[in-house]
């Protein structure tokens, strides 16, 4: 997993974590919702909270983009630390922070090289790690079973711009890249992640099932319900990046649409747009997921949440 964690990655995390069919071989973060290391940081946190006895990699990669750029924090959204106030309320410094973009892209590459055909790389953050390892070593990242992207928005409004979806907003060159490879590509863009609200009623009802899962997810989410109140008017969070990691445990949920897409890299208006590409694709086309069963998803995220 490749993550800005955030409240959607946590939940993306917690997800994957708990399905024994699932095995998380590493985490790099990235600088996107808060900066790399704070990501990093997020993610042990939630980790060594929720399952102290699971070991996984936990690398610090990209703090800035593929072109330099600083990294589009969204405190506003997601709060101070990313997760409500969790962590920074907290003493946590397991972490070592030491570890730079170098390492999370080399210990991509090990990964992959150590699975060869195995390995599916959620990307739930900014491209950037992902389009460093393509550039580094396209060999290997070659073999790759396939790249899942929680990215872009295709017949509906950007959530960061009218045009733009964050994580494509953060890196679009990053984000060419990748489409660009010709590696097998899944794209879960707003179309379906904004149709999938976690209200908080929900938690609340669920939550004897699975009472510390449950007691975490409604204190991080303390800011971004707020932002979701005020901007799309319901109690709860989009799940965003918890899709790609629910298509692995049951693709069905999803349709598909076989897409030749690209990204509008241009410093005007529509940066970060993604949008049908005219330039040939060098592999195959990027699967985007257009149709979700957003109640099998939710049957699907409490009983995955409820393992114990
Ligand atoms: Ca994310």
């Amino acid at each position: 997993m490749d993550v800005d964690t955030g409240v959607d990655d946590a939940l993306a995390i917690m997800l994957a974590l708990s399905t024994p069919a699932l095995e998380v071989v590493g985490i790099s973060s990235v600088s996107g919702n808060v900066s790399s290391v704070q990501a990093a940081q997020n993610t042990s946190f939630i980790i060594q909270h929720l399952w102290p006895q699971k070991r996984i990699p936990i690398l610090a990669g990209a703090s800035e983009s593929l072109a330099g750029e600083a990294y589009h924090a969204a405190p506003e959204i997601h709060g101070p630390d990313g997760i409500g106030g969790v962590y920074e309320s907290g003493r946590h410094s397991n972490f070592n922070s030491a570890a730079g973009s170098d390492q999370a892209v080399s210990a991509i590459l090990e990964a992959v090289a150590a699975h060869p055909g195995e390995l599916t790389l959620a990307a739930c953050g900014p491209l950037t790690n992902i389009a460093s390892a393509i550039l580094t070593d396209p060999h290997t990242m070659g073999q790759l079973r396939e790249i899942m992207m929680m990215a872009g928005a295709l017949h509906r409004p950007g959530n960061i711009t009218p045009f733009a979806e964050f994580n494509v907003f953060c890196d679009p060159t990053a984000a060419q890249t990748v489409l660009a490879s010709g590696l097998p590509i899944r794209m879960f863009p707003l179309d379906v992640t904004e149709r999938v609200p976690l209200m908080r009623s929900e938690i609340k009802r669920h939550a004897a099932r699975c009472p510390r899962i449950a007691d975490l997810i409604m204190r991080i989410i303390r800011f971004y319900v707020r932002f979701h109140r005020k901007n799309y008017g319901f109690d709860g969070v989009f799940m965003h990046d918890a899709l790609p990691i629910a298509y692995l445990i049951h693709p069905g949920l999803f349709v598909f649409k076989d897409m030749h897409l690209g990204v509008d890299t241009s410093p005007g208006d529509t940066r970060g747009q993604t949008k049908p590409s005219t330039i040939a694709p060098a592999g195959p086309l990027v699967k985007a997921a257009l149709e979700v069963d957003e109640q099998g998803l939710h049957t699907l995220f409490w009983q995955q949440l409820a393992n114990p």
